[in-house]
C-alpha cells in the first residue's frame, strides 16, 4: 500500500484538490491527523507503526503544518521548547538526540492556576528552566552570546501530552511530527538579575503533593541549560530560522516526566529562582 493510501484510509476527507505535489499533501494530512487527535482527545497509532516513514526534515514539516493549523484557529507563536536534552529523558523515551517544538499563547498556563487535564490524552509534567530572549540569536552562537541575549530566566514546568497511543514513540520523527509532545507550560517569575548565577549548578526539585517526586542539578539539562539554547539555534538554522526577540525558550527537562493525575499539586523549586506551581483538575479516567 502506498503512503498516500495509508493516510488516505484514515483521513480521506482532508485530501485537498490543490496542485501541491503528493508529498506535500501527505505531510499536511499527517498534521491534520495529529491536530484532530489533540482536539478530539483521541490518540492515534504512531506514524512509524502505520508504516509511514518520514525523514527528520519531513517530520519538522509536519510539525510546522500543525502549528499553522493552530495559527489559523487564532493562536500565536510565543516561543520554542527543546526536548530530550537530558539523559534521564532520553532513557525514559528510549530516544537519542535533542529535538524542538513550538509554543503558542494558548499553551501557556499561569503559575498557581488549575489546569483541566480531562481534555488531555495522558499528560505528564516535568521540571525545566526557561529563557526570555531579549535580542535575536541566529546560527552558531557562543555561550556568551546566549547569556548576553537573555533578558531573564525562570523555573518552568512543562506539561507534555503525546497524541500517540500509550505515550510511546518508535522514532524521533514520530515525536517531532507531534510537536515534540508539547501541551502546556507554566513560567515562574522572571529573574532579570541572573548573571551572577551559575546556571549549571542549580538544584531543581519537583514536588508532587508536597513530596519530592524528581530532583536533579540543572547540569542534567544538556550539561548546561545554555547549551540547549545554542543547540536550538543550530537546529533552527538548518531551516533558515532564528530565535526571535521577545520569545521564550524551554531548555528541556532535567529529569524524567511524571504522569499528571486529577487533584495533583505540583511545585518546582530551583535554587536562587522563585518557585512555580500548578495543580491538575479534572475527572479520573
Ligand atoms: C518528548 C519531549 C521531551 C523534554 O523536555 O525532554 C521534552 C517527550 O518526552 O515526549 O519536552
Ligand atoms: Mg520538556
Amino acid at each position: 500500500m502506498s503512503m498516500q493510501e495509508k493516510i488516505g484510509k484514515s483521513r480521506v476527507a482532508y485530501l485537498k484538490n490543490s496542485d501541491d505535489n503528493i508529498k506535500n499533501k501527505d505531510l499536511n494530512n499527517l498534521a491534520y491527523m495529529l491536530h484532530d487527535a489533540r482536539t478530539q482527545v483521541r490518540p492515534i497509532v504512531q506514524l512509524s507503526k502505520q508504516g509511514i516513514e518520514l525523514s527528520r526534515n519531513e517530520a519538522y514539516q509536519v510539525q510546522e503544518a500543525g502549528i499553522r493549523l493552530r495559527e489559523k484557529a487564532g493562536e500565536v507563536r510565543v516561543g520554542l521548547k527543546m526536548g530530550l536534552t537530558s539523559e534521564g529523558k532520553r532513557k525514559q523515551m528510549n530516544l537519542d538526540s535533542p529535538l524542538y517544538g513550538e509554543l503558542t499563547d494558548k499553551m501557556r498556563v499561569f503559575a498557581g492556576d488549575k489546569i483541566n487535564i480531562s481534555v488531555h490524552i495522558h499528560s505528564k509534567i516535568e521540571p525545566e528552566i526557561a529563557f526570555l530572549i531579549a535580542s535575536e540569536l541566529e546560527g552558531d552562537v557562543t555561550r556568551e552570546q546566549v547569556l548576553n541575549a537573555t533578558g531573564a530566566v525562570c523555573a518552568c514546568l512543562e506539561i507534555l501530552d503525546s497524541r500517540y497511543d500509550q505515550f510511546k514513540y518508535f522514532s524521533m520523527e514520530d515525536v517531532i511530527a507531534d510537536n515534540s509532545s508539547s501541551s502546556h507550560f507554566v513560567l515562574g517569575p522572571w529573574v532579570k538579575d541572573f548573571k551572577n548565577l551559575d546556571l549549571r549548578e542549580l538544584k531543581m526539585q519537583m514536588f508532587v503533593d508536597g513530596k519530592v517526586a524528581q530532583e536533579a542539578l540543572s547540569s542534567e539539562i544538556s550539561g548546561d541549560p545554555v547549551v540547549s539554547v545554542i543547540e536550538l539555534c543550530r537546529l533552527l538554522a538548518l531551516n533558515g530560522r532564528k530565535l526571535k526577540t521577545g520569545t521564550f525558550v524551554l531548555a528541556g527537562a532535567a529529569t524524567p516526566a511524571v504522569p499528571l493525575k486529577p487533584g495533583m499539586q505540583v511545585e518546582l523549586k530551583v535554587d536562587q529562582l522563585p518557585a512555580v506551581n500548578v495543580s491538575a483538575a479534572g475527572v479520573k479516567k
